[in-house]
């Protein structure tokens, strides 16, 4: 693979860019199976757009102690001002940055090298104290019988994310950090297409998929909503003009997806006062990098054509995940970091430093292709609150108690975050873990009740037992450091309605029928069914009945249970005649709008098929981890017209990839 020719240019699109699309009457290079991919977040689609947003410097702005201090002593926000924990600082405003103030320097040395600087202690827990509380800035708290507490800024953390889920509903989002998130804008982006472009409405000619849409209207109008655009352009004028001029539908979804992200962010400025940076891309890593770009208080778009070109302007080790020992390992085999000289570097090249996976992964993400999906976290399995001791504790368990009592405090402010307290979501086991200096770790775990009230007495309960089983073993004083887990944080209904709890067997099964009378046991699924339908409710996360056929009037093992046991009431699906507990019609209907796209996406690849002769895909190595993808594959690569993207064989399946039955 040659470097790349062209060089990208940021312009900062700071009006509504009218451009007008070549041919007015012609073809898009897209398809509108392309559109219908985009509805349901494929990270197939050319328009797929994602968002990066990153809080411009916390922990320095937490409006709480921050602004309020600065308030209180008449500050202005030109101010410098940074946020230490002990000796270190961990935040640090733009304008101490622009006075070289940096994270990775002490407080003191702020101090000399900015005099007016003005240093926030992060909240602590004092042993012994069930509340955190913030120091008086008289003096600094004492790490021997402090802990640092981060409440404040997750719970402003929290808040931001629900102005990205109020504003956003329909946008996939997953928390990167404390104050990143990535956005997946592609249903959004879908329907504003739709909304705004009637063009767009409505079935394919004949039905054919593999059809291309028409092109954007002339003189289709582009907001790129103040934001940095990096555009893949030529040195020379004429060029530069025609490329700025290639409008496609991708470049319309990318500046719809601008003007969301925009608009998230100045919601996020209005309710809370923060400011934040944004990074506008075809996918996850582009749009991490985009984020970066330009801060703070600044977007930056990348339009799919400039992936490229902008993925050279930065040293490769800037890539997520290939700053540590990968890089280093990379830079020093390669003798380069320039990630314009890495492309030159065959698969095969890689292959014989990295393993196969590895390789392959650094292989695409040097050309920017990521198919990483923006992953929704499932609330929090566990959660730890720990503390080390550099003087060690003194053989007592009363010294001991005063910091359990701060962890128990701890936890049960993060578990009430994440709904254990109101009973929606239960821990399975708690630990204690003691360590020594000389002799290691020793740890006691005991399983939490199953039933009753979680709460700070019942946990207290449990830790101190742990603590005095423990605390009476051979070789764990003088306590080096101190900490208690709970674990197998599990939701309520993850627990008891799994979609395995919906599949009845054996005697509940000849139950059910016996209920239901003559006749009922072919409506039962067969075992071969039953796996079909675990497997599609589990892709689907259908939680209502999934038909092998699609026909009416075919049982399903939930609708049994449901009006056979606990007589509920239902309603039935006009479409497949199941019977569905009331309420959950809304998601069983989305479950067959995803289907229908799923089976008329199969149709039309089978169709496509038989045009497509593939491209060469690396000896069998695209891999099925979250950020690799296939050569060739990737949101920034154009479909259709410019380079086909890769195909691989529709009939192998990838690590960890399942084969859907219907
Ligand atoms: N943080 C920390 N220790 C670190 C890095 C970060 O405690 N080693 C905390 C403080 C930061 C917050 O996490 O405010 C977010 O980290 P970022 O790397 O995003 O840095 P900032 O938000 O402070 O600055 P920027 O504007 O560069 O994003
Ligand atoms: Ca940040």
């Amino acid at each position: 693979m040659s470097p790349p020719t062209a060089t990208a240019t940021v312009t900062t699109a700071t009006a509504t860019t009218v451009v007008e699309a070549e041919d007015a009457q012609g073809r898009s290079k897209f398809n509108y199976r392309h559109l219908q991919q985009l509805a349901r977040y494929s990270v197939d689609s050319p328009f797929r757009v994602v968002a990066l947003v990153d809080l411009d410097a916390f922990y320095v702005r937490y409006g709480c102690k921050a602004q309020c201090e600065m308030k209180r002593l008449g500050v202005s926000p030109e101010q410098p001002l940074a946020v230490q924990q002990w000796q270190n600082l961990i935040a640090v405003n733009y304008p101490s940055r622009e006075k070289g103030v940096s994270r990775h320097i002490t407080s003191a040395e702020a101090r000399k090298l900015c005099p007016d600087i003005q240093l926030v202690h992060v909240a602590t827990w004092k042993a012994g104290k069930t509340t955190w509380s913030y120091g008086d800035g008289s003096s600094e708290p004492d790490m021997a019988t402090s802990k640092a507490c981060l409440d404040p800024y997750r719970a402003e953390s929290k808040k931001i994310l629900s102005i990205f889920q109020s504003v956003c509903p329909n946008a996939r989002t997953e928390r990167a950090s404390i104050d990143e998130s990535f956005l997946d804008l592609s249903r959004d982006i879908h329907d504003q297409l739709l909304l705004r472009y009637p063009v767009l409405r409505g079935a394919p000619p004949d039905g054919d998929y593999a059809a291309l849409l028409p092109a954007p209207p002339k003189g289709v109008v582009l907001n790129w909503s103040e934001s940095h655009l990096v555009t893949n352009v030529g040195e020379d004028e004429e060029t530069r003009e025609m490329l700025m001029e290639e409008v496609d539908w991708d470049d319309v979804a990318m500046a719809i997806g601008a003007e969301i992200t925009r608009g998230l962010r100045d919601e996020v400025f209005t309710q809370l006062g923060y400011t934040c940076s944004a990074g506008v891309a075809g996918n996850k890593m582009i749009a991490k990098l985009g984020a970066g770009f330009k801060k703070p208080n600044q977007q930056s778009v990348v339009r799919p054509s400039a992936v490229e070109p902008f993925l050279a302007t930065f040293k490769f080790t800037k890539i997520r995940n290939l700053g540590g020992k990968l890089g280093t390992q990379i830079a020093e085999h390669f003798k380069t970091e320039s990630l314009t000289e890495l492309l030159s570097v065959s698969l095969a090249s890689f292959q014989s430093l990295l393993s196969d996976d590895t390789a392959t992964w650094v292989y695409n993400t040097i050309r920017g292709h990521d198919r990483s999906a923006v992953e929704p976290k499932s609330g929090i399995k566990s959660m730890l609150s720990a503390k080390s001791f550099r003087d060690p504790l003194p053989s007592s368990i009363a010294a001991a108690q005063l910091w359990i009592k701060v962890f128990i405090a701890d936890i049960c402010s993060r578990l009430e975050d994440e709904g254990v307290m109101d009973g929606r979501r239960r821990p399975k086991t708690m630990t204690i873990s003691f360590t020594n200096k000389h002799s290691g770790s020793r740890n006691k775990q005991v399983s939490i009740p199953p039933a009753g009230k979680i709460g700070a007495e019942m946990l207290a309960r449990l830790a101190e037992g742990l603590l005095r089983q423990v605390a009476g073993e051979p070789g764990v004083w003088p306590c080096t450091g101190l900490s208690l887990q709970v674990a197998g944080i599990q939701d309520r209904e993850e627990g008891n309605r799994g979609i395995g709890a919906f599949l009845i067997k054996g005697d509940k099964a000849r139950e059910a029928n016996k209920r239901l009378g003559e006749g009922a046991a072919e409506r039962l699924p067969t075992e071969e069914k039953r796996r079909k339908v675990d497997i599609a409710g589990r892709f689907f996360a259908a939680p209502a009945p999934v038909h092998e056929d699609g026909g009416g009037g075919g049982g399903h093992a939930q609708a049994l249970e449901a009006t056979a046991a606990d007589a509920q009431p239902t309603f039935r699906c006009p479409d497949c005649g199941a019977e569905i507990p009331a309420g959950d019609e809304d998601e069983h209907k989305d479950w067959h709008f995803a289907r229908s796209l799923m089976l008329e996406d199969r149709a039309a690849t089978a169709r496509e098929r038989v045009t497509q002769v593939a491209p060469p895909v690396p000896k069998g190595k695209a891999s099925g981890s979250s950020s690799s993808g296939g050569a060739g594959a990737g949101a920034g690569a154009g479909a259709g017209g410019k380079g086909k993207r890769g195909r691989k064989d529709p009939k192998k399946l990838e690590k960890g990839q399942r084969k859907l039955a219907f």
